[in-house]
């Protein structure tokens, strides 16, 4: 039997619009970047993923064709290994202090990984999701309403869109400001009119943390029946974060990252004594992100709702993750970045994968709905993704001619990894990221 081999490997670095979106890191500029991998076989059948943007990424990616390619579908791991071997070296400053993760190796890992799995898929006739773990679990998929604030484009010069679909009132409403918490409330209204939402997370980091604190009530009264989450990226100290914890008991689902290292206790510590003192689940992405972390997270209880983003965790790692989480007694969620309709298939497919007590994942595909990269992007309706058992692969058809018009706009506008502060310093000169400051406290 003929075993497809690999022929080609084309990356794209491509980019895409996005809204002013405030946090910790400080404003998301008028464009987001991500690479896209297509792998192609000597039958012509092609695999794909999507993984965060940047030059470094681009780099290791271009490298490592020299591995993938002439390597065939069944050998898909032993390719990872290699690459692993190869380039783990890149990831040795870890994931860094920005609320994004700026690890290279591990993002390369996973888009090779995932553009295999989704050949694979094709080739077996079966969808990613039965590929992971223990096969698939289930077909619809939870994902929450990611809220952010939103700066005013006109204080900046940069070609942030506008009026680029006013056909319902999200469209219209997320690229307007959004400073305050009635705005906040508007726009979770809107989201939830369009999609559908059982729960909301609101990106924190930016205010003082009572003004915070006063939203997440607005948007509890608004939505008394939605789970609510507020994330600061840590950048809260541990005696603002106990009392503005002590406010939101029975207002919050759970929090994320509500601090993080201080005084010389890591994260983790810190983590472990906030979930001791107020006995609320704490969500993060920025503590337990590869297994070493996740050890001592556990031996601390530090955490109860790891969030395994499969671009950083690679999709089979983050199942792993909600494997273990399942077998623990934590829950398990999934965090996100900025991105296009190919890793809105990577995430449905790893949470339709992951057993046990899932939370609604997080996606800022609302911020991207209508820039697509593929003919038949995942919906999110009613608050669900649906993966189908009958899907074959990832499940998405890709639109090569679309990625080619992203590759462009990445080149003409000279893009490349996210720099959040570019855009802040229209806001506040001189503005300078500091991980336990609110973006817009200085
Ligand atoms: O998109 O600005 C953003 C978020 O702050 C992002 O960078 C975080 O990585 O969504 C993320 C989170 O949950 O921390
Ligand atoms: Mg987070």
């Amino acid at each position: 039997m003929n075993i497809p081999k690999i022929t080609q490997m084309d990356v794209y670095p491509v980019a895409g619009y996005d809204s002013m979106l405030l946090n910790l890191s400080g404003a998301h500029g008028p464009f987001f970047t991500r690479n896209i991998v297509v792998l192609t076989t000597d039958e012509g059948q092609i695999g794909v993923s999507e993984v965060p943007g940047g030059q470094k990424i681009t780099d290791t990616l271009e490298k490592a064709k020299d591995i993938v390619v002439g390597a065939h579908l069944g050998s898909y791991k032993a390719v990872l290994q290699q690459v692993r071997q190869h380039f783990s070296y890149l990831d040795a400053g870890g994931r860094g202090n920005q609320t994004f993760d700026l690890r290279i190796m591990i993002h390369a890992l996973t888009a090779i990984e995932t553009a295999f799995l989704d050949l694979i898929g094709k080739h077996f006739h079966v969808p990613v999701a039965a590929l992971l773990g223990d096969g698939q679990q289930r077909e619809h998929v939870g994902v929450l309403g990611y809220l952010f604030w939103v700066g005013d484009t006109s204080k900046t010069d940069l070609p942030y869109l506008q009026n680029d679909d006013n056909s319902d009132e999200w469209g219209r409403l997320r690229r307007k400001p959004v400073m305050d918490a009635d705005a906040l409330v508007k726009l979770a209204q809107a989201a939830y009119q369009k999609y559908g939402f059982k729960t909301f997370k609101l990106k924190g980091g930016v205010f003082d943390g009572e003004t915070e604190v006063a939203a997440m009530k607005a948007l509890h009264e608004a939505f008394p029946q939605a789970k609510l989450d507020l994330d600061p990226n840590g950048g809260w100290y541990l005696k603002d974060a106990l009392h503005y914890a002590d406010e939101l008991q029975g207002v919050l689902h759970y929090i994320e990252d509500p601090c993080g290292a201080e005084d010389g206790f890591s994260g983790r510590e810190i983590l472990a004594e906030f979930q001791k003192l107020t006995h609320m689940p704490v969500a993060t992405n920025m503590v337990d992100t590869d297994w070493r972390q996740m050890s001592h997270a556990l031996a601390l209880n530090a955490i109860s709702i790891p969030l395994a983003d499969p671009h950083f965790w690679t999709m089979e790692g983050a199942v792993r993750v909600a494997q273990l989480c399942d077998e623990f007694d934590l829950n398990w969620g999934i965090h996100s970045n900025n991105h296009f309709d190919i890793s809105l298939a990577m995430i449905a497919n790893t949470a339709a994968a992951a057993p046990g007590k899932v939370f609604d994942v997080d996606t800022h595909w609302i911020w991207q709905d209508g820039q697509y990269l593929t003919n038949n992007p995942y919906q999110i309706k009613n608050g669900e993704l649906t993966v189908p058992a009958t899907n074959e692969g990832l499940g998405v058809d890709l639109n090569l001619e679309a990625v080619q018009k992203a590759h462009q706009l990445y080149v003409d506008n000279h893009l490349g990894a996210r720099d959040d502060a570019a855009a802040m310093q229209y806001l506040i000169p001189d503005w300078h990221f500091d991980p336990k400051k609110p973006a817009l406290v200085r």
